[in-house]
């Protein structure tokens, strides 16, 4: 008999439970925090662990050595009924040490306090050094096979699907900054092919600052706080990144990016990744093409407004993390393409005359167009955030047969960084042994001991040759699918610390940039710039970052001259001549809009229609928030924010269901925002919510009494704002507006 069954397996509560929250996944909004809904009363009776919810997934069981093991992915989680020390001793007690006597003093002799204490002092691991604040995600890639021409890569065969895990970043932050903060994202993806992990480590920006790794640390030391008194936090608004990069004018480019929309995301969901460098694929008959990897969002690629991004920092900064995890658990599966840029791989290494390893360049699609490779969908929100998240660790190096890398000098010199910061981040040598690190290829290294070892090697000879393992392991022959570097020749040339001569160009792109921007983006450029120099302390640094701006474009550096009270500079370079790429600008297509979240303000006294709209609302797949003067609920309808809670920009639009009363609460004492607004009738929250969707550029609709809070906040009749009989109508209009993401034309833009 096993001595170790619990008391009462409660199987059939558990089962019942995640019954529950299947139907709740498709009907509720998406957020809640367990896989069953606790009870009022603290549970007594002893049962199994509770399931993941249904949305969550975890790294699938492999060995160490990346054989399958059937066991399913909850094996890695918690067993049994009842509480164990770590070596699965069922404990009787965790909430009072071992003690002489109930007054003390403390017995050392008391193991269990000993290994909880212990346990948790060692509970951090140093964060990244750089992309330290991110989330993380599971989904599958399936390709469409259009690939195969120029790469012998298995996994982009037609129709094969592989395994991944996404995890994006913000750069400068540290682990707990804001989401929504200015800033370069990273889009960091591990495909677990069958010929080995290929990690695809990029970015939401596709140039870089700098041209040469040795400059990394230069970089990361100016934009991360000052070293005196830690300020500011997961930001470039400050002296030392702008000193940093008016004087290294090759961060330029990238900077004019960090200042466009590009930097303020909407969502990670909404934008595009870039590989960055140039990347060298090889197929099956030997040919090598050059290639650029692009990430094109089924959404679109859409931007926060500032004020948006600086409201969210402080009413959730989890905003990014939110997004995604709501939308993965409404069933709004975030997709992407694959897609390439695909060159001749020439012994010059450039096409149209733009080196291909300067990674401070772009090749303008319309010059060389992204070709569609497969799909990415990510389907599963992790189990354990620290596990997967945290413990991921990517490697440009990490390339299966088929994908080489050029000389690129900034790439070569991250093929070394990846690995030397996981031996500090994750304690040793055998990071790969991590569950989410685990490869789904078989392996057979001769890599051996280290800490944290959780493979158990057999054979005595982890060396080659041998002939005391039979020879084990062998080198791949043709045929064997080996990864072979391609034999690029190396040009005859002295050893030298220099740039070719065509790294030399550090304002031709970030014109060409700034010139294929619509009005409005433009407008946000002028405007961010303006912002970030204004916070810098010396005068000097702004000064010297006009010059910069000056050989960019005299319009932008008149008009953040202007902000700045100083006068614009003359040009000390000629401006470059080149043409604008209308794929760069985010402004002027439609998009679906798939997981977006539509506030609906209800006023208890009048619902009729709203759940109708309700209702609507999830059959478009989006996302409806009821707000309403109070929590629980209003009629049958379960209420998300109140009008103290919400705030308009956990909205992406705004309906207006009705003209509730001031609340007892809407009193500026005890909420500060019932004092935006005076009004008698209308609950002043509600006026605000308005007045700063309005602000922000979102659609707004209103039927019944809605239409007089619209009327009431003077927005009616300007672009963007509609009214009708009913809901189902001012829905159907706002659905049409959302799909241009906002309502560029409310406000017109004076730079052409
Ligand atoms: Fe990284 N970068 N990087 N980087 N990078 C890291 O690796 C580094 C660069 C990027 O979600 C670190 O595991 C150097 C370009 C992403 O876990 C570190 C250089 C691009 C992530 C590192 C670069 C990136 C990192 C820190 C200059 C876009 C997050 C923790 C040569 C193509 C991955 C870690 C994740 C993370 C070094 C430049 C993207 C220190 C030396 C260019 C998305 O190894």
């Amino acid at each position: 008999m096993d001595s170790r069954k619990p008391v009462k397996a409660v199987k059939d509560v558990v089962e019942a439970a995640a019954e529950k929250m299947a139907g709740v996944l498709t009907s509720e909004v998406p957020g809640a925090p367990g896989s069953a809904p606790p009870t009022v009363d603290e549970p007594t009776t002893p049962h199994d662990p509770l399931p993941p919810k249904a949305e969550q997934g975890a790294p699938e069981a492999r060995t160490p050595t990346g054989a399958t093991t059937g066991a399913p992915t909850t094996a890695n989680g918690q067993q049994g009924a009842f509480l164990t020390t770590s070596q699965g001793a069922r404990l009787r007690d965790t909430d009072h040490s071992l003690k002489a006597g109930p007054r003390g003093p403390v017995l050392l002799q008391d193991h269990h306090l000993r290994e909880k204490i212990t346990h948790f002092d060692h509970e951090r691991i140093p964060e990244r050094v750089v992309h330290a604040r991110g989330a993380g995600a599971h989904g599958v890639f399936e390709a469409y096979g259009t690939a195969e021409g120029v790469t012998k890569a298995g996994f982009l065969r037609k129709g094969r699907t592989t395994d991944v895990f996404v995890r994006f970043s913000t750069v400068l932050g540290s682990r707990g900054s804001a989401d929504t903060v200015r800033d370069t994202r990273g889009f960091a993806t591990k495909f677990y092919t069958d010929e080995g992990t290929f990690d695809l480590v990029a970015n939401n920006i596709p140039v870089f600052f700098i041209q040469d790794a040795v400059k990394f640390p230069d970089v990361i030391h100016a934009g991360k706080p000052h070293p005196d008194r830690e300020i500011p936090q997961a930001q470039s608004a400050h002296d030392t990144f702008w000193d940093f990069v008016s004087l290294h004018t090759e961060a330029q480019h990238h900077t004019m990016w960090n200042m466009s929309d590009r930097g303020v995301p909407r969502s990670y969901r909404m934008m595009e990744g870039f590989g960055v460098h140039t990347f060298r694929l090889v197929n099956d008959a030997g040919e090598t093409a050059l290639v650029k990897f692009h990430w094109k969002p089924k959404l679109g690629v859409h931007s926060l407004t500032w004020e948006e991004t600086q409201m969210l920092g402080g009413m959730d900064p989890d905003f990014h993390r939110r997004d995604l995890y709501d939308a993965i658990e409404a069933g709004a599966f975030p997709e992407w393409e694959l897609g390439l840029q695909v060159f001749p791989d020439t012994p010059e290494e450039t096409f149209a005359g733009i080196d291909l390893l300067d990674p401070t360049k772009i090749v303008p699609e319309e010059l060389a167009p992204v070709q569609p490779v497969g799909r990415l969908t990510l389907n599963r929100t992790p189990t354990n955030f620290f596990a997967e998240v945290e413990q991921v660790a990517f490697h440009p190096g990490h390339l299966p047969p088929g994908i080489d890398v050029t000389n690129d000098p900034l790439l070569q010199g991250r093929l070394f960084s990846y690995v030397d910061t996981q031996l500090t981040r994750l304690g040793g040598p055998n990071f790969s042994q991590i569950p989410v690190n685990r490869p789904h290829a078989p392996v057979n290294d001769m890599l051996r001991d280290g800490f944290h070892q959780q493979a158990v090697h057999a054979g005595v000879a982890p060396y080659r040759p041998n002939s005391l393992d039979g020879g084990n392991p062998f080198p791949a022959g043709d045929g064997d699918g080996a990864f072979v570097d391609v034999p690029v020749t190396v040009a005859e040339a002295p050893k030298v610390r220099a740039n070719p001569v065509s790294f030399d160009d550090h304002f031709s792109q970030a014109r060409l940039f700034w010139l294929s921007m619509s009005p409005v983006e433009k407008e946000h450029i002028i405007r961010a710039y303006t912002f970030e120099l204004g916070k810098c302390h010396h005068q000097a640094i702004k000064e010297r970052q006009l010059r910069c701006l000056a050989n960019v474009d005299p319009v932008l550096c008149a008009e953040v001259a202007t902000g700045l009270g100083l006068p614009a500079p003359e040009p000390t370079v000629p401006l470059a001549d080149v043409a604008p790429s209308a794929a760069l600008s985010q402004v002027g297509r439609q998009w679906p809009a798939d997981g977006r979240t539509v506030g609906i303000v209800v006023d208890p006294a009048r619902l009729d229609d709203v759940a109708e709209v309700r209702r609507a609302v999830f059959g478009a797949g989006m996302v409806p928030l009821l707000v309403a003067p109070h929590g629980g609920t209003v009629g049958d309808l379960p209420v998300q924010r109140t009008f103290a809670t919400g705030r308009s920009v956990e909205f992406d639009v705004l309906l207006v269901a009705g003209a509730p009363a001031p609340a007892p609460d809407a009193l500026p004492a005890r909420d500060a925002k019932a004092g935006a607004a005076d009004s008698a009738n209308v609950d002043p929250r509600v006026l605000l919510m308005v007045e700063e969707c309005w602000r922000h550029a979102k659609a707004i609709g209103a039927w019944g009494a809605g239409v007089t809070v619209l009327r009431q906040a003077g927005v009616t009749g300007t672009p963007g704002v509609v009214t009708g009989d009913s809901g189902g109508e001012v829905l159907a209009a706002v659905q049409r507006l959302m799909a241009a993401h906002r309502v560029w034309e409310r406000f017109p833009a004076t730079v052409a």
